[in-house]
């Protein structure tokens, strides 16, 4: 029976996607429900059934729990960092929903396996990756569904995930650099560039005969294209690129730097009280590609820009000491700096950049406030009320601030800009609050990312899970509602309202990440939804079948010993949720077939004898019984 006292019920909007589906689900809600909830029904979709939050209707903090059938209001896409992967959650419950492979191996979905998945992967054979930073294509500054990105600092790419089918469809390395770690996408007029720091300087040309001649060591900012995933450009920078965010004009990315000391070592990297945020410039830089004014790099033929200082493509603004995260408040008047060794957050105010550019002010005059908040300040979300929160690593807090109470405490004024500390547990890093990072900060909830949990969980070994806490930041006060124990590591995640994704049930038969599957089926001159058919081509063998459940369209097949096997499944069922796998037992193979997907897996087919194959994706009553034979003949 549903409590009316449960403030955690999500909010239907008209523009929700999945509201009328959500209004299903909840029938039976309305039919146990109480009067209250029946008057909410009656108001229709439009209507709030009761509000999620705004410390739910000043009854108090919301809760985390979502019951049974319901659904969450947001979307969480957590970066899976080392893992390599990108996890999906539900809030405000924290379910997990999804995991997305994208730089490893995953056994389940066949990722890293299938020869589908090996085509976006690519031939650099790292099945390994470090994810920092998830984010999601915007129009006009608001969340657009179409894309997620996230970098790979372990082998220096920039994957793409489509929003449609939540799966990874590109992978683009980049060239020249080493160590893609700050990630952002243009937030104005539309996600054109995802901007992408390089974080360690290198030698250039990088061909063995140097280690120490530091001096010439540089790393760049790229500029990866949305659409065709190619780098449209580099930009040399001074120091190094740690974190970086975008305007809300277009027209800057900006990215902090803790080496501009040029060190290779730790203590050299702490020398100086100030590093820098150094401020792209992207239509100066977009007029010089197009002037030509660039050079090329090694076998690359990416345009490269000298971006270092008195260029003027970039202006580089002193920041203490090694900051970290920059973020751009929703407004777009102000971007944040977090100093990490400084227990400052340093303040732009965005729309000076133009007059810094035309040489009409200094870089330190773009810094409106320069505040103390505590020890370790990390990263900094917005909840669109005029607060930030910033993480405070060492002091293990979150601490709210006013922003304008800021800028009128650092230009003398006596006034207190500090709103709350909240207790963390423990040691945050990242934070991000619902819709936060776009125009639609609608200020319900933020997560609050800590890299050590030691007590606060069952313990699992000498390896403790990380701790993200739910923080209901609808009212005057930070309250605490949800532990989240997360595996390795989500330095980052990012929160979608529901109705700004829209998913497909069922894959598209056209579907471009079968295309070329479906041209080989063609070469073969194989119907993939008709057909069931074993083509030989010298050794390699296609063998093509088709599934509905609970049967394969071919229950055994003959080839021989040593021949390329290439087994194309085809799902013709088209009903929801209906997925198949593919497994040959004892070959190291298996993979998902979503309904109306095709995909496809390699393997030699090297022990002579019957092999059985199987569906490993319950699908059906008799989802056992779905199986067949191979048999491989003695050469
Ligand atoms: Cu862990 Cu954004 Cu790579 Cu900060 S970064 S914590
Ligand atoms: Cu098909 Cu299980
Ligand atoms: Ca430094």
């Amino acid at each position: 029976m549903i409590n009316p006292k449960d403030k955690h019920l999500p909010k239907i909007d008209t523009e929700d996607a999945q509201a009328s589906e959500h209004v299903k689900m909840s029938r039976r809600l309305f039919l146990g429900g109480s009067a209250a909830l029946m008057g909410a029904a009656g108001a229709g979709v439009g209507a709030s059934l009761l509000p999620a939050t705004a410390q739910a209707a000043k009854g108090g903090p919301a809760s985390a729990h979502v019951g049974p059938g319901e659904l969450d209001e947001y979307y969480g896409f957590w970066s899976g960092g080392h893992s390599g992967e990108v996890r999906v959650l539900g809030l405000p419950s924290m379910r997990e929903l999804m995991r997305i492979p994208v730089f490893n191996t995953d056994s389940a979905t066949g990722w890293g396996i299938t020869n589908e998945s090996k085509e976006v992967l690519g031939n650099t054979g790292h099945l390994n990756g470090d994810c920092h930073h998830p984010h999601m294509s915007m129009t006009d500054g608001h969340y657009d569904g179409k894309y997620i990105f996230i970098n790979d600092k372990a082998n220096s790419r920039v994957a793409r995930i489509r929003g449609d089918i939540m799966k990874t469809d590109k992978i683009t390395t980049i060239p020249n650099v080493q160590a893609i770690h700050g990630l952002r996408v243009q937030k104005v007029p539309h996600t054109k560039y995802v901007f992408a720091n390089a974080e360690f300087r290198m030698p250039h040309p990088n061909d063995g005969s140097e280690m120490d001649a530091i001096d010439k060591y540089f790393t760049m900012f790229s500029a990866v294209n949305a659409e065709t995933m190619e780098v449209d450009w580099q930009v040399i920078v001074d120091g190094n690129l740690d974190n970086t965010d975008a305007d809300y004009t277009g027209k800057y990315a900006f990215s902090t730097c803790y080496n501009s000391e040029g060190a290779v070592d730790l203590a050299g990297s702490m020398r100086a009280e100030r590093d820098h945020l150094v401020i792209f410039n992207i239509e100066r830089i977009e007029a010089a590609v197009k002037a030509g004014k660039f050079t090329t790099l090694g076998d690359s033929k990416v345009p490269v820009l000298d971006g270092r200082k008195g260029s003027e493509l970039t202006a580089y603004v002193p920041v203490p000491k090694n900051p970290h995260g920059i973020n751009t408040a929703p407004g777009g008047k102000y971007a944040v700096a977090n100093g990490k060794l400084s227990p400052t957050v340093t303040v732009f105010q965005l729309d000076k950049f133009d007059a810094l550019f035309e040489g009409k002010i200094k870089p330190r005059d773009t810094v409106v406030a320069e505040v103390e908040l505590g020890l370790g300040p990390l990263h900094t979300a917005f909840d669109g009320r005029g607060n930030a929160y910033t993480t405070l690593f060492i002091d293990s807090q979150v601490c709210k601030w006013d922003v304008e109470k800021a800028i009128k405490a650092y230009n003398g004024e006596k006034v207190n800009y500090i709103v709350q500390k909240l207790d963390v547990h423990y040691q945050p890093g990242h934070n991000h609050t619902t819709m936060g990072e776009t125009r639609d900060a609608d200020g319900k909830y933020l997560i609050s990312l800590q890299k050590f949990s030691k007590d606060r969980f069952l313990q699992c070994g000498p390896l403790h899970a990380e701790n993200d806490q739910l923080i209901d930041i609808s009212g005057d006060e930070m309250v605490l509602i949800h532990d989240g124990p997360t595996y390795a590591e989500p330095h980052d995640c990012m929160i979608v309202h529901r109705s700004k994704v829209k998913t497909r049930k069922l894959y598209d038969r056209k579907d471009p990440t079968f295309a070329s599957t479906v041209a080989m089926a063609k070469a073969d001159g194989v119907n993939l939804e008709t057909d069931n058919k074993v083509i030989r081509d010298g050794n390699k063998v296609r063998v093509y079948m088709t599934s509905v459940a609970p049967s394969y369209g071919m229950d055994k097949f003959t080839v021989k010993q040593g021949d390329e096997v290439t087994v194309v499944v085809t799902n013709l069922d088209q009903i929801e949720d209906v997925t198949h796998g593919f497994c040959m037992v004892n070959h190291g193979v298996q993979m998902e077939i979503s309904p109306q997907q095709t995909a496809s897996v390699t393997f030699v087919a090297d022990q002579p004898g019957v092999h059985w194959y199987y569906c490993n994706w319950f699908c059906h009553a008799l989802h056992m019984e779905m199986r067949g034979r191979m048999l491989v003949e003695k050469a």
